[in-house]
């Protein structure tokens, strides 16, 4: 690991006392340990052995080995010095049936988790669904059907009570946009199923589940701190065409509007809906009040945005030529100002997170730790984030995506997100550039300046 750059305050890139450090995870993309102490089957482990759905027939059965390695993995966080971490729990390894009888060992490995972040000073934001649904409960259904919201309430009932006189942030779930639209409609995820009036009813249940989690955490843990970790993607419109300007705030609505503004108190877009042909069959007396019960703060995960054509027009590569990552996304920061400032609009004085952020790069032949590229990209998102607290965004902390390198869904292990390189041969971490100038900016709560994090 490099040394850390000089300490050197930039009063104007500062960022608040107690401001929130951390990267963030997910179960089934780090944990592996698939088949052990009694962990069930989720739709991502048999998504991954299903032939052609994952690229390379890549599976998380071992993924990172965090099952086994959690101990040091989290003492990197420690020597990096990050004062939070964000990970989500394995539904199938606490209820291996969805439902019914809990499994004590999988309960077991996630105190062991917390009681370690805990005494190393870290503090855990457990999200509660980071789309592993017990296999079982995709067999009755999933989550088209009802009855997988009323299951989400007892599982968040169940880890609540178990690890809520120590959690004090619980999500009820990690972008539901992608649950619905990648699982249901585009069939590109676990479940993989291509209907879009289920992926519409799943979005409903979805909130549903939402509000039931949030009752849960209320009741079983009324110490903590209830959210939900919501995608956005600013649409841009490709031109200025009236076809492409409707367009963009259909996707606008469908994409970024969908969950936060039910969860808000304003019910769901009516041209999206409209555009979808959505009848709302699933909405039940009682729901839209149920979804808009206050919450603590709302976690905001921003990648990059979209430059929408109408599909009624001439096709174009609008943003040919623009900075991409590795996975073909532009690098877009004023993007995250953009999407701070919109998510505030609508939830005003509550506390945002960014849950995550990050990029994938291709890994350097010579050294796998050289990441100047993400370096830039985190330091220039950084920046945006800043911008938008000047603007008056209440943003408490940024969280990046992702601590290791890990199971990239339907992309397997091709693409790197991680500020911890992993060599998936023999499992060895290395901590990249990136996880160097985190390092440095969790301790100064300062972004350095690009020539000190090079030196
Ligand atoms: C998401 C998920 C992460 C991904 C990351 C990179 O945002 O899609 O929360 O699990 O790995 O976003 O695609």
């Amino acid at each position: 690991m490099e040394a850390l750059p000089e300490r050197g305050p930039v009063p104007e890139r500062q960022f608040p006392p107690g401001f929130v450090w951390g990267a963030a995870t997910a179960a089934y993309q780090i944990e592996g340990a698939a088949r052990e102490d009694g962990r069930g089957e989720s739709i991502w482990d048999r998504f991954s052995h299903t032939p052609g759905r994952v690229r390379n027939g890549d599976t998380g059965d071992v993924a990172c080995d965090h099952y086994h390695r959690y101990r040091e993995d989290i003492e990197l966080m420690a020597d990096l010095g990050l004062n939070a971490y964000r990970l989500s729990i394995a539904w199938p390894r606490v209820l291996p049936d969805g439902i019914g009888r809990p499994n004590e060992a999988g309960l077991d490995f996630y105190d062991r988790v917390i009681d370690e972040l805990l005494s190393r000073d870290i503090d855990p934001f457990v999200t509660l669904y980071h789309w592993d649904l017990p296999q079982p409960l995709e067999e009755a259904g999933g989550w088209p059907e009802r009855a997988t919201a009323h299951a989400f309430g007892e599982f968040a009932a169940l880890i609540a009570a178990r690890l809520g006189d120590r959690v004090r942030h619980f999500a009820t779930f990690n972008e539901p946009h992608i649950v619905s639209d990648h699982g249901y409609r585009l069939g590109s995820h676990a479940p993989g199923r291509t209907e879009p009036d289920a992926a519409l009813a799943t979005a409903h249940h979805l909130l549903v589940a939402h509000a039931l989690g949030v009752q849960a955490i209320r009741a079983e843990a009324p110490h903590a701190e209830a959210g939900i970790v919501l995608n956005f993607e600013p649409k841009h419109p490709a031109s200025s065409h009236p076809l492409d300007l409707e367009a963009a705030a259909v996707a606008h609505e469908q994409f970024n509007r969908w969950y936060l503004d039910p969860i808000t108190g304003h019910g769901y877009p009516e041209d999206g809906a409209r555009a979808w042909g959505w009848r709302r069959d699933e909405v039940l007396e009682g729901d839209m009040e149920a979804i808009a019960a206050p919450i603590d703060f709302v976690g905001v995960n921003y990648y990059c945005r979209d430059v929408v054509r109408s599909p009624l027009l001439p096709s174009l590569d609008p943003s040919a030529g623009t900075e991409r990552t590795a996975m073909g996304w532009e690098v877009y920061p004023e993007g995250l100002t953009e999407t701070l400032e919109f998510v505030a609009s609508r939830t005003g004085a509550l506390p945002l997170y960014v849950t995550e952020s990050g990029a994938a790069y291709a890994v350097d032949d010579i050294d796998p730790t050289d990441d100047t590229e993400r370096v830039s990209f985190l330091r220039r998102h950084l920046e945006a984030a800043r911008t938008a607290m000047d603007n008056g965004v209440p943003l408490r902390g940024y969280f990046v995506w992702s601590l290791l390198d890990n199971f990239e869904w339907a992309h397997g292990y091709e693409y790197r997100f991680g500020i911890v390189h992993v060599d998936f041969d023999t499992l060895e971490r290395r901590v990249r550039d990136s996880g160097v100038f985190w390092a440095a900016v969790a301790r100064d709560g300062v972004i350095p300046s690009a020539v000190q994090a090079q030196s």
